[in-house]
């Protein structure tokens, strides 16, 4: 009976994805999956400035600033001795608009000190907002910034791309920056100038600077390439870097070389026999992000995704959750190339009007190339261990189907936990349904949670739990198999998140994890802090970040248990787990 109900349920579902993919094919500019469309101007609240800060869900240790909206992270780079990161910010509200370029610096990108705005719109060629854009460090050390300018108002939003220097090069904070009046120095032509913007970090060939702006050509997604020889005057590419059908419109687009072997970054500027690029974008159509990795020819400017690389909206994501509008940057400090990304709220327009705050940035990610060539790694920074405190360790403990441990001793409304799972066989691993890989993971989680009895699984972290469970955001592997290989699924479900009932977004946000269990053991951490739960898989192979606003299981009401659901006892090798501090200065001013 419960399998008929499951392949009944999954026809139903097979068939809303249709439908859903067909909405996504033939009307790109509508949301899909509860995501919020780009640039929504809520003119009633956009400058209801805040009177309380809502404590309550508030992150201890991301980067937020003291109240009002965020968007993308901007701009990221080490400029002497400081790491910088500017980031789109609402200074009149908590949704989005008034945008300007908002400016933080840090030592450690773990403590943050929040300066004065850095770009704001104030001239013809940015009046109606400063858009997201990237920063390049030029030779002799001179940072430039290039960013959006909004031209016209709202709906049309016509945009050029901009760029400004710093007015002292030898203050290390970077104060004041200067738009000269021989902006804008790229505009729009024969593309579409309202889907147009967010200019790359540029890299130089030896003779040209070269940036990409996002576009879209219909339903085409377009990363166009710039071409200058003195940052000033720049010329269009005949062909774009690259483009692709039935994606809609290319925001923020990224793109960087990455070494085949080592965990070390590259400068942007980097090519060479062996190295790779990575082109990153985030589709404002369904508000996810995907990244191809590929061969670039830089004398021809043509670049070119390995086939090992998916193409098109179902490719590879940096993270299968909530992590848009992403930026990455070499950091010449500790060679190492960093991700930012950003989170948006779950809840509604109103709820962030009364919080008084929405969005934050998620712990910066050290990102390489996994040895297989095929698909990157991510590993939160290093420096965030500065905030570990109370240390739990368990090990060598057996979790037969059903069962599950609470990790206490550590504050699991703020923590980080790092743990080996081991199994003694894959014999019991699942079949999974050829059919099923044409679905998103998302859906087979969906069906598949936490709480469905399986073989292999699910086992993994009940994080953000109140004591009967009534409220837990489950982060877990579930391992099938097929004809000849495993699949594992990893999930970040926020169903049973809180019990509030009305306004808020759970979703279940899953992804493939394309790991080796032949020692047959697999690892997961999760930074967990208040409404945000960041998971890496098998040791960052696969990412899922989860925004969640528990009603009971806040702040020493949260609990956090270890749990398996499958047949197969699981083992906790070992297990550890720290309360997690708040950052010493905080992004207050
Ligand atoms: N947000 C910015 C745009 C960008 C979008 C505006 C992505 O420049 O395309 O706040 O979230």
């Amino acid at each position: 009976m419960l399998i008929r109900c499951f392949h009944i349920k999954m026809a139903l579902v097979t068939c809303f994805n249709t439908i859903l993919f067909l909405v996504f094919i033939f009307s790109l500019d509508v949301n899909i999956r509860g995501v919020e469309a780009s640039h929504q101007v809520f003119p009633e609240l956009q400058s209801v400035s805040a009177v309380n800060v809502q404590l309550v869900h508030r992150t201890g240790y991301h980067f937020q600033p003291k109240k009002h909206w965020i968007n993308d992270p901007n701009g990221p780079m080490y400029y002497k001795g400081f790491y910088h990161l500017f980031y789109q910010y609402n200074p009149k509200g908590a949704v989005w608009g008034n945008i300007v370029w908002a400016h933080s610096i840090s030592k450690d990108l773990i403590n943050w000190v929040a300066l004065e705005p850095a770009i704001f719109p104030s001239k013809p060629f940015d009046k109606y907002g400063c858009w997201s854009g990237s920063a390049t460090v030029l030779p002799g050390g001179k940072p430039v910034i290039m960013y959006t300018g909004i031209v016209t108002p709202s709906p049309v939003n016509t945009q050029v791309q901009n760029f400004a220097v710093p007015a002292n090069y030898s203050d290390p904070y970077l104060r004041e920056w200067i738009k000269p009046d021989n902006n804008p120095i790229v505009r729009a032509r024969s593309e579409n100038s309202s889907s147009f913007r967010d200019p790359t970090t540029a890299w130089f060939d030896g003779v040209h600077w070269k940036i990409l702006v996002g576009s879209r050509r219909k339903h085409r997604g377009i990363a166009y390439l710039y071409r200058s020889r003195n940052f000033l005057k720049w010329t269009k590419a005949k062909h774009p870097l690259h483009s692709k059908d039935r994606t809609g419109m290319w925001e923020c687009p990224d793109f960087y070389p990455v070494a085949p072997k080592g965990m070390n970054g590259l400068d942007t500027s980097v090519t060479g026999q062996d190295i790779k690029h990575v082109l990153k974008v985030s589709l404002d159509s369904t508000r996810y992000e995907y990244y191809t990795v590929g061969e670039y020819d830089r004398d021809n400017d043509i670049y070119v995704p390995d086939n090992t690389s998916v193409d098109g909206w179902a490719g590879l994501r940096y993270d299968y959750g909530n992590f848009y509008a992403s930026k990455t940057f070499f950091d010449p400090d500790k060679q190492r190339r960093i991700l930012w990304g950003w989170a948006n709220e779950s809840d509604s327009k109103q709820d962030d009007v009364q919080k008084g705050w929405a969005g934050i940035q998620l712990i910066p990610r050290k990102l390489w190339l996994d040895p297989n060539g095929k698909q990157l790694i991510q590993w939160p920074i290093e420096e965030i261990q500065l905030l570990r405190g109370q240390n739990i360790h368990m090990g060598s403990q057996v979790l037969n189907m059903g069962e599950h441990i609470e990790v206490k001793g550590v504050t699991a409304a703020q923590a980080d936990v790092d743990a080996t799972f081991s199994f003694k066989s894959l014999d019991r691993a699942e079949w999974f349904d050829p059919n099923w890989a044409k679905l998103d993971a998302l859906d087979v989680c969906d069906w598949m949670g936490s709480t469905v009895r399986g073989g292999l699984g699910p086992f993994g972290f009940l994080t953000l739990a109140s004591e009967k469970l009534e409220e837990y955001t489950p982060v877990f592997f579930r391992v099938f198999k097929t004809k000849d290989k495993l699949k594992v699924l990893m999930c970040s479900d926020a169903k049973r998140s809180s019990t509030t009932a009305e306004g808020l977004y759970k979703p279940p946000f899953a992804g493939y994890v394309d790991v080796d269990l032949s020692d047959k053991k697999i690892s997961l951490r999760s930074l967990i802090d208040n409404s945000v739960v960041e998971s890496f898989g098998a040791h960052g192979r696969t990412c899922i970040t989860s925004r969640v606003y528990p009603k009971i299981a806040i702040y020493n009401n949260a609990h956090l248990f270890v749990f398996n659901n499958g047949t197969e006892a699981i083992t906790i090798d070992s297990l550890d787990a720290w309360s997690m501090k708040a950052p010493s200065l905080m992004n207050n001013n």
